[in-house]
């Protein structure tokens, strides 16, 4: 079945032997989106008017000041106000040390009426950060990002209700369920095995029940791979190298890779692209996400679906 938010692209000619066939069908995810935070407003509305104005409130961290990272932190401080999550940008200087970054999420955990913290990745200061010791100093309770050990070894063992699951794969999923295409039983091939995309997606995939192969820049024959996936998700950050040639007929694609290229025609000099090169995908995809308006919304729609169920959890120890 189809869904409401996978649209028709057009009917065009494939050029073999005359024949017709669809192009790919577009998966919005700014309108998928948009219908995950309608939802989630109503959710929290609902726990608002229940729990004398008890609000679910996030916590994003931030060392120093890349543009990219700012852009995204106030796409999710403009959807949590929307959605009436209480939100608080905290901003460390570039100078910040390890210690002052562990010291804030320290007393972020310590804090009872925060449900949700996440640290803004790359960390973006002079010294040395150990990322994986920052993630890991998160309050798995509180870790809405699902980036700790404590909430990846869940995922990674199938413990998927038990955990929180990952922004971005647990988007990605969501926009395949929107295809109406069964992931059980399916292969699934992921490109890319970061702790943020690839490695989350597998697992997620995994444990909804497809076959899953995951490649990664020592894979030596990705053609081949990506030409075996019924369901392809790539997070490779190798702008448009999935080339339509590589897609098998009929495949769901869904790109997270936001790559800036230059563009002399755009007043910036740049325009975002993806790592799967679109034009010629989705002249063999059955289902192809677009870069913009794909995978990046459903990534801070996931974090707001993350913080809310925090919150919800939340409730139910404190009424114990
Ligand atoms: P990352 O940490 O750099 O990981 C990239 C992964 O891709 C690595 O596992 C790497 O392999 C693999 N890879 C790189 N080049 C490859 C190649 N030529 N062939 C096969 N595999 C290759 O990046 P990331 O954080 O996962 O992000 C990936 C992309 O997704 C980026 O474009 C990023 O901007 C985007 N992203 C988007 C969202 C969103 O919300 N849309 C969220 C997060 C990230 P090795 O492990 O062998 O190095
Ligand atoms: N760190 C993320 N670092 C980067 N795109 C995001 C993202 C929104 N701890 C932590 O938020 O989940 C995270 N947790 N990430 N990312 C990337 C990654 C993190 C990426 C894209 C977007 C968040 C987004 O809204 C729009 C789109 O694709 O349509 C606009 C894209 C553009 O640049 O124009």
């Amino acid at each position: 079945m189809l869904s409401w938010a996978a649209h028709s692209l057009r009917l065009g000619a494939t050029g073999c032997q005359g024949s017709w066939r669809s192009i790919a069908t577009i998966i919005s995810g700014n309108k998928t989106s948009k219908m995950v935070r309608e939802r989630l407003k109503k959710e929290v509305e609902k726990m608002a008017s229940q729990f004398s104005g008890f609000r679910p409130s996030l916590v994003v961290l931030q060392a120093g000041d890349r543009d990219d990272s700012n852009l995204y932190i106030s796409t999710k401080l403009r959807a949590a106000a929307e959605i009436g999550i209480e939100a608080k940008h905290i901003r460390l200087p570039n100078t910040t040390t390890q210690e002052e970054v562990l010291q804030s999420i320290m007393s972020v955990n310590e804090n009872p009426s925060v449900h949700g913290l996440i640290v803004q990745l790359p960390l973006d200061s002079v010294n040395h950060i150990d990322t994986d010791l920052v993630t890991n100093a998160v309050s798995p309770q509180k870790d809405v990002d699902g980036l700790s050990c404590i909430n990846a070894g869940k995922l990674s063992r199938g413990d998927l209700s038990s955990c929180f699951i990952p922004c971005t794969p647990s988007g990605c999923m969501e926009l395949i369920r929107q295809t109406g295409v069964s992931v059980v039983g399916k292969h699934a091939v992921v490109i890319g095995r970061s702790k943020i995309v690839g490695a989350p997606m597998h697992d997620l995939l995994l444990w909804n029940h497809a076959t899953v192969t995951t490649c990664h820049s020592k894979t030596p024959d990705l053609p081949e791979q990506v030409g075996r996936a019924d369901i392809l998700v790539v997070g490779a950050g190798r702008a448009e190298m999935v080339r339509g040639e590589w897609v098998k007929e009929g495949a769901v694609v869904i790109d997270c890779g936001i790559n800036h290229v230059p563009d002399e025609t755009k007043a910036s000099g740049k325009r975002v692209v993806g790592d799967v090169h679109y034009a010629s995908a989705s002249q063999r995809a059955g289902y192809i996400t677009p870069v913009p308006g794909g995978v990046g919304p459903m990534t801070v729609a996931m974090l707001m679906e993350n913080t809310v169920q925090s919150a919800q959890r939340f409730l139910l120890k404190s009424r114990r």
